[in-house]
């Protein structure tokens, strides 16, 4: 009849971040609790961003989901997590207007459709779960009227995606690793808004945009289970860098903040190295990218651009200001001309989060 005919929705926007000091490693697989706390800036959500529109009716008959216009499943544990979660924490919901009415045990019978859209290539190491993830928490908590803060829904978003928790706030996070088994405490935190730091330009070279070959999944697994680097770096090295780049960022000390950076995407590499069977994320066209920076941060005496790369061969780097991201790009396009052998496939420029 009539009353079966209303539909709500919410859409919401999320940029991706990138870690300056990374997560890889789980001691809890199920629940995605990281062997160490990380940091990361999340972008302003012009180019690298997920864009999800939640729906609920009385007419859907399931829990349905669509990524860039096809349908995917939602039978994965990671999917019914997040929404469990989320559905056990929602409140009543009224629209006068609509005449809708939904009283909070509703929500365990009413039934969801997604629509998310990526605005750049899905796992090619940018980071599309981390936006994905958050997006979907938000949206929901939105449409579901969850009365959480950012926090505890970036410990629910975390259960989709590690990286996805970080993705909740804007300008610099941290996401906590926790001492709970149960992961209560395993959640993000703003390290700084986005307008702490606003000189900083975010500069990322598409190397490939092709879909990695080892998922981060797969291959925390078998670092976790293979690499002693892996444990030296979680209680030794990250927890003093962690510190060191809190410091870094709240002085805006970007020698501090770029040596930082540099050395842990090097040493997240290292350990992706040291695992068995080794995974290897960066190809020439990265290696040479980093001896282009290496050699103009040693030729200035102080760095003038920071770089960091994820689970695949694309360059993220960040310079101090505009002026220096635009003579990054000129070093670029010099070294990578476009059309020649050695072309990289794209740029995307991007400042912090707006
Ligand atoms: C990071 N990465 O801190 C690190 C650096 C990739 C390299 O978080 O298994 O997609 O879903 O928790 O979050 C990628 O791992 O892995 C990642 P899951 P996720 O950004």
């Amino acid at each position: 009849g009539e009353s079966q005919k209303w539909i709500l929705t919410v859409t919401a926007q999320t940029p991706t971040n990138i870690a300056v000091i990374k997560y890889w490693g789980k001691r809890d697989e199920t629940l995605i609790l990281p062997v160490n706390d990380s940091i990361s800036v999340t972008l302003d959500p012009t180019h690298l961003c997920t864009t999800t529109t939640v729906a609920v009716s009385p007419s859907f008959d399931s829990d349905r989901m669509w990524l860039n216009g096809k349908e995917i499943s939602l039978s994965g544990g990671r999917y019914q997590n997040c929404l469990r979660e989320i559905r056990g924490r929602a409140g009543d919901v009224e629209d006068k207007n609509k005449g809708v009415k939904i009283a909070k045990e509703d929500w365990q019978k009413l039934h969801l459709h997604i629509a998310s859209y990526n605005n750049f290539p899905t796992a090619a190491g940018l980071a599309s779960s981390a936006a994905g993830f958050a997006c979907l928490v938000f949206a929901l908590a939105k449409l579901m009227n969850v009365n959480e803060d950012q926090s505890k829904l970036s410990a629910i978003a975390r259960q989709g995606s590690g990286s996805a928790c970080r993705s909740l706030y804007g300008g610099f996070v941290k996401w906590i690793m926790g001492k709970d088994d149960k992961g209560s405490d395993s959640l993000a935190v703003q390290l700084a808004d986005e307008k702490h730091w606003d000189d900083l330009v975010i500069v990322i070279a598409v190397v490939s945009s092709r879909q990695k070959e080892t998922s981060s999944t797969t291959g925390m697994r078998d670092t976790v289970e293979t690499s002693l680097l892996l444990q030296h770096r979680a209680k030794e090295v990250v927890p003093k860098r962690v510190l060191q780049m809190e410091e870094a960022i709240r002085n805006r000390d970007f020698t501090s903040f770029a040596q930082l950076t540099c050395a842990d995407s090097n040493q997240f590499h290292a350990v992706c190295l040291d695992t068995s069977p080794p995974i290897f994320y960066m190809n020439d066209t990265s290696h040479r990218i980093i001896s282009l920076v290496e050699k103009w941060n040693r030729s200035e005496g102080t760095p003038q651009v920071a770089y960091t790369f994820d689970a695949g061969p694309n360059a993220v780097m960040i310079a101090r200001n505009r002026k220096t991201a635009g003579l990054l790009l000129q070093r670029l396009l010099f070294n990578f001309p476009p059309n020649s052998d050695a072309d990289l496939n794209d740029f995307v420029i991007g400042d912090k989060s707006i």
